[in-house]
């Protein structure tokens, strides 16, 4: 099972490919996922874009990070999309006519430009901010990069510990399937059944034109995201004042977080102020992510769901990715790594994570984030299980990630049950996340 490692040669091939896809989709201030599928700039997209860039340009990664929080808002979330003015609003849906950030977001301080999305994305980008430096810190220093980022990083973190505390426990909840990053999830079904959806002629996909329909969200989907988003504006994106229908408190998001915390503590400590409230706060959230999320019968982190306030009946990558917490207790880590190699995570043709049960009932191979393996998600695993020193296991889905973006052409996901590649291609978190793994 354990896959070779690339010979050098099939290194070399491999960087240079994952190089130039990152050449390719640079824009000139920050990096488009895909050409096609999505010609903006994504949240967390462009954090993990920077930690792969930093190798090849630690100017150009510190830029990528700079230009997403040009459309910071201040309330201090970060939001999930920057526009580009100069692409077609036809390009994407939905577009800044949609979102309208500039005007409807002026409670909860928009910026006047650049136009924005609403909805924010998991919290990589303090961990990238601080990987981005290590990199190159004379660079960084030249540049005072550190000093203009954390304390905006820490305000990004403010907003979510505080505004975003809806069940006031102390982590953070999201408000839309599209700000956990894993829009079609299954563990979202349920929730979304109270949602009524948009008539389907209140707006127009712009997805399908690219991606295949299989691999996308249905239009139902959409439909239950259009009415969320415009309830959200309808409510000028002010979290003290929205009533959200959907509402949950996601694992990853959260483990996300607490990495990005400790990232904060690394920079205050180089910075030459307190690092303690991090450290803090790291501690007390990685406490109630075990408390409010661990499902010691399952053996892994399930999604809580703050209407019902109940966990969701549901195994999916989310429920992994806590292993990237450092003090995450060892019974637990242990029982994360027997489910990575389950029946409901080893997926013997990619050798990646699927994105949702294997065994599942709502398991699809194809569509999205109901099975397909992802990158983001096996990178962020690997660099969990390193974190616990299981070398081996990391080293095995190390493997299977260059494998996969090798053989994929960087591939935004693959069939975990046949490698097949599917979705856009190449995709730019694909091929930074491998070229990390090269240097
Ligand atoms: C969409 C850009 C984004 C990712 C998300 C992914 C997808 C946007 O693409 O969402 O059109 O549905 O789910 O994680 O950031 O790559």
């Amino acid at each position: 099972l354990a896959g070779p490692a690339p010979t050098a040669a099939a290194a070399l091939t491999l960087r240079r490919g994952a190089a130039r896809v990152l050449i390719e989709n640079w824009t000139g201030t920050s990096t488009v996922p895909s050409r096609t599928l999505y010609p903006h700039q994504w949240s967390w997209d462009s954090a993990f874009i920077a930690i792969g860039l930093r190798h090849l340009s630690a100017r150009r990664a510190q830029r990528e990070l700079e230009s997403l929080l040009a459309g910071q808002w201040a309330d201090g979330r970060i939001p999930h999309i920057v526009f580009n003015p100069a692409v077609p609003h036809d390009a994407y849906f939905p577009s800044p006519d949609f979102w309208q950030s500039s005007h409807a977001g002026r409670s909860a301080g928009a910026p006047a430009a650049p136009e924005t999305s609403g909805i924010v994305q998991p919290p990589v980008h303090a961990l990238a901010a601080w990987l981005v430096h290590r990199a190159d810190p004379a660079e960084s220093r030249r540049r005072g990069f550190l000093p203009r980022v954390y304390p905006r990083l820490v305000a990004w973190h403010d907003y979510l510990r505080t505004r975003r505390d809806l069940a006031g426990a102390g982590l953070a909840a999201i408000v839309h399937p599209w700000e956990p990053g894993m829009d079609n999830s299954p563990c979202w079904d349920e929730a979304l059944q109270r949602v009524d959806p948009a008539a389907p002629d209140a707006f127009q996909r712009a997805d399908l034109a690219q991606g295949h329909p299989a691999d996308r969200p249905t239009d139902l989907d959409y439909g239950r995201y259009v009415r969320l988003a415009t309830d959200y504006r309808q409510a000028h994106y002010d979290d003290r004042t929205a009533r959200h229908r959907f509402a949950v408190e996601d694992p990853c998001f959260n483990a996300l977080l607490i990495a990005s915390e400790l990232a904060l503590a690394g920079m205050a400590r180089d910075l030459g102020t307190a690092d303690a409230p991090h450290t803090a706060r790291a501690d007390e959230l990685t406490r109630q992510l075990v408390t409010r999320l661990w499902d010691e019968t399952a053996g892994l982190f399930r999604v809580r769901d703050l209407v019902t306030d109940t966990l969701v009946d549901e195994r999916a990558v989310t429920g992994l990715v806590p292993l990237i917490v450092p003090h995450l207790p060892p019974d637990l880590v242990e029982r994360l790594r027997e489910a990575l190699g389950g029946p409901h995570f080893r997926a013997p043709s990619s050798r990646l994570v699927p994105s949702y049960d294997l065994t599942g009932p709502a398991f699809d191979a194809k569509r999205y984030w109901r099975g397909p393996a992802w990158f983001n998600t096996a990178w962020l695993i690997q660099r969990g299980l390193r974190t616990h020193r299981l070398w081996a296991d990391a080293d095995r889905l190390r493997h299977g990630i260059l494998a996969e973006a090798g053989r994929s052409g960087f591939a935004e996901y693959v069939d975990p049950t046949t490698g097949a590649a599917r979705g856009a291609r190449p995709f730019s978190w694909t091929a930074a996340l491998t070229f990390d793994l090269l240097c």
